[in-house]
């Protein structure tokens, strides 16, 4: 990673470690971000450590994704954040205000600062130059007292871009192509780092929208160096004095290398129910529509909007069709609003929603039975939308646009209008609805539906019980942990989430483990990837679930498991995947497993014994040891007294 922007940024906020590839490193978090789902949780430890009031240089709570307010249940959430953040020293955004990520970009983030933030697309700040990455809860709180972030030093995947975007062809096109390039699992333990002459066509919500989506790859974040296009974003939105450049240096080194030509590229899209199965729209044209969905954290930015608004302009969406619009923030929507395109909209047909996460996450606008739905967002999972057998593709704004208009999927080049937008000169900022920290002195509001974060559980030396679930590759952690609207409103009740657990794929799942009392689950490949929640650690753990054993891990998800105490293995031997069954008996030697970083489960149904894997960092196994993150916060605290 020799000269790179990464290594720059690394350096800069090294704390231990030696940045040398697969090393465990600590590193500053200047700044931190949650989101509601994630972030009752993240406050709920930060109070279980101690901690009164948050070391970091800025930490924000957001609320963006559970605001269908169908019962209390969200809204008593909202009202605990908000006494969190007067509690512990935070910026609180308000309902509606804006998706996380959005916000952040334009009011906070800054050149050369790292961020970690408990939502798996807090890498899109990676557009300003930043080091932002995603992370369960538990580290975001950690992260607020003070303590190190610790990761895997990663590699440098050095992405080339060269060219420019033809007409219609955008930064959602570019990743899509990157996607199926290098798949969901290319990215991993890489960051993806932007680089060539192609970067300075690229605005900064463009340059946003590809490092969102480097979540899909796989990787630990994304960066674009800070240039003058950063500057200039930032003057529109009023935060100039903030800029500073950030650049790799010359003969930057990376481990892994692509070129992309922008100037060859057309506009793709993902198939369901993958972000790396990307075709040419234009390979899709025969595929009648039901609903199309622009905004989400990928592609709600005033040029992605007025882009598709141009498109529609003067046009009436297809019968058939149901068009929502989210803006990404206040902010935008604003913009929309003076520049005109907001009417384009509304006389088009479009149903005009928050500026929330909204459709992206389930909380609402389900399509039909077995519809088709276009949306600009970045998961197309199968069953997130809250329709179980929808079929999702994710495309552009003006790819959506133009199918909303006819019907079908259609490829944005067939249309004659021009959609290059600028940004306002001087975007109106209002920051009225981002309540600042203050030294008011405030208790943490509960509700009947918070419940305490479950305490942690004593490290077991042999583990001798079931396989509760086994389940095959790529599995995501919307599959262990749905989301939706029926199931978001219990993210801050572990027992009551706990039932939903794995229940797309096993509705009994969830009273077999808990009736088995401990258990194990076994995977395939890139088990865990997708979110950061770590409520699909939580309600595993909360199930029994003492040790998970898989073909390999997707990197949040492995992490979350061991800030609960759950051991994450590996199968040394694949093919001993095949040689388990869902209900056989097993006998894992946790200690040798954990202290030396391999050990032998064997299968005492088929008598058959395999070899596992746990590599772990000093610091993971004193984690495991002490029954995870919590125990071991707790034993600190208490070994201090
Ligand atoms: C998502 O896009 O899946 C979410 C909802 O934003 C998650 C966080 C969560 O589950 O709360 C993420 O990406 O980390
Ligand atoms: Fe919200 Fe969707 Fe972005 Fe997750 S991916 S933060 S649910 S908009």
């Amino acid at each position: 990673m020799k000269n790179t922007l990464t290594e720059k940024l690394l350096s800069s906020h090294l704390l231990s470690g030696r940045l040398a590839v697969g090393e465990e490193i600590g590193l500053l978090m200047d700044q931190t971000l949650t989101q509601d789902a994630t972030g009752t949780m993240a406050y709920l430890a930060l109070d279980a450590m101690g901690v009164s009031r948050v070391k970091t240089e800025l930490s924000v709570a957001y609320v963006d994704h559970n605001t269908l307010g169908s019962g209390f249940e969200n809204a008593d959430d909202h009202r605990f954040l908000c006494s969190a953040a007067k509690k512990f020293g935070l910026y609180y955004s308000r309902p509606g205000n804006g998706i996380c990520h959005q916000v952040h970009l334009e009011r906070f983030g800054i050149p050369g600062k790292t961020l970690i933030g408990s939502d798996s697309h807090t890498p899109t700040a990676g557009a300003l130059g930043m080091l932002a990455i995603g992370a369960g809860g538990l580290d975001v709180a950690a992260a607020m007292g003070g303590s190190p972030y610790y990761i895997k030093c990663p590699a440098v995947f050095g992405v080339e871009l060269i060219g420019s975007l033809p007409p219609h062809v955008t930064a959602k096109d570019v990743i899509l192509k990157l996607l199926g390039t290098i798949s969901v699992k290319g990215g991993v333990g890489y960051i993806l780092e932007y680089y060539g002459e192609g970067v300075k066509s690229l605005s900064l919500t463009e340059r946003a929208t590809i490092t969102n989506m480097g979540a899909e790859c796989g990787a630990t974040s994304s960066v674009f160096p800070s240039d003058e296009i950063t500057l200039d974003y930032m003057r529109r939105h009023g935060r100039e004095e903030d800029w500073t450049p950030v650049f790799a240096n010359e003969g930057a080194e990376y481990e892994r290398h692509i070129t992309i030509d922008l100037s060859a590229l057309v506009p793709m899209a993902a198939c369901p129910h993958m972000a790396d199965l990307c075709v040419p729209v234009s390979e899709l044209s025969e595929i009648k529509v039901d609903q199309v969905c622009i905004g989400s954290c990928t592609n709600s930015s005033f040029a992605d909007l007025s882009a598709a608004a141009e498109i529609l302009r003067g046009k009436t969406i297809a019968e058939n069709v149901s068009l929502t619009v989210s803006p990404g923030s206040r902010e935008v929507l604003t913009a929309l609003s003076k520049s005109g395109a907001l009417d384009v909209f509304l006389s088009a047909g479009a149903r005009l929603l928050e500026c929330v996460c909204g459709p992206c996450i389930g909380m609402g606008q389900s399509p039909c039975s077995g519809g088709v739905s276009l949306r600009t967002f970045n998961r197309n999972f199968k069953g997130r939308s809250g329709t179980a057998d929808a079929k999702i593709y994710l495309v552009s704004p003006e790819t959506a646009a133009i199918s909303a208009v006819t019907g079908y999927i259609t490829d944005p080049r067939v249309s004659s209008v021009p959609t290059s937008v600028t940004d306002p000169e001087n975007f109106e900022v209002n920051t009225n609805m981002i309540i600042p920290p203050t030294d008011e002195k405030c208790e943490l509001i509960y509700g009947p539906n918070i419940k305490p974060f479950p305490a942690p559980k004593e490290f077991p030396d042999v583990i001798e019980a079931d396989v509760s679930i086994k389940v095959g590759e790529n599995i995501t952690t919307d599959d262990i942990m749905p989301a939706g609207a029926k199931v978001l409103p219990f993210r801050s009740n572990i027992p009551a989430i706990s039932k939903f657990c794995f229940s797309g794929i096993d509705s009994d799942f969830s009273k077999r483990a808990e009736s088995l009392g401990e258990s194990v689950i076994v995977g395939g490949e890139n088990y865990g990837q997708g979110s950061s929640r770590e409520h699909a650690a939580l309600a595993p753990f909360y199930l029994g679930i003492r040790a998970v054993v898989v073909k390999s891990f997707a990197r949040i998800h492995r992490s979350n498991l061991i800030n609960m105490g759950i051991i994450p293995c590996t199968f040394e031997n694949p093919d001993d995947y095949d040689r388990i069954s869902e209900g056989d008996t097993l006998k894992i030697n946790a200690e040798s497993a954990v202290m030396y970083g391999s050990g032998t489960l064997a299968n005492l149904k088929s008598g058959e014994t395999f070899r596992i894997l746990c590599p772990l960092g000093e610091r993971e196994r004193t984690l495991l040891l002490s029954g995870g993150l919590l125990g071991y916060i707790k034993s600190k605290a208490g070994g201090n007294e």
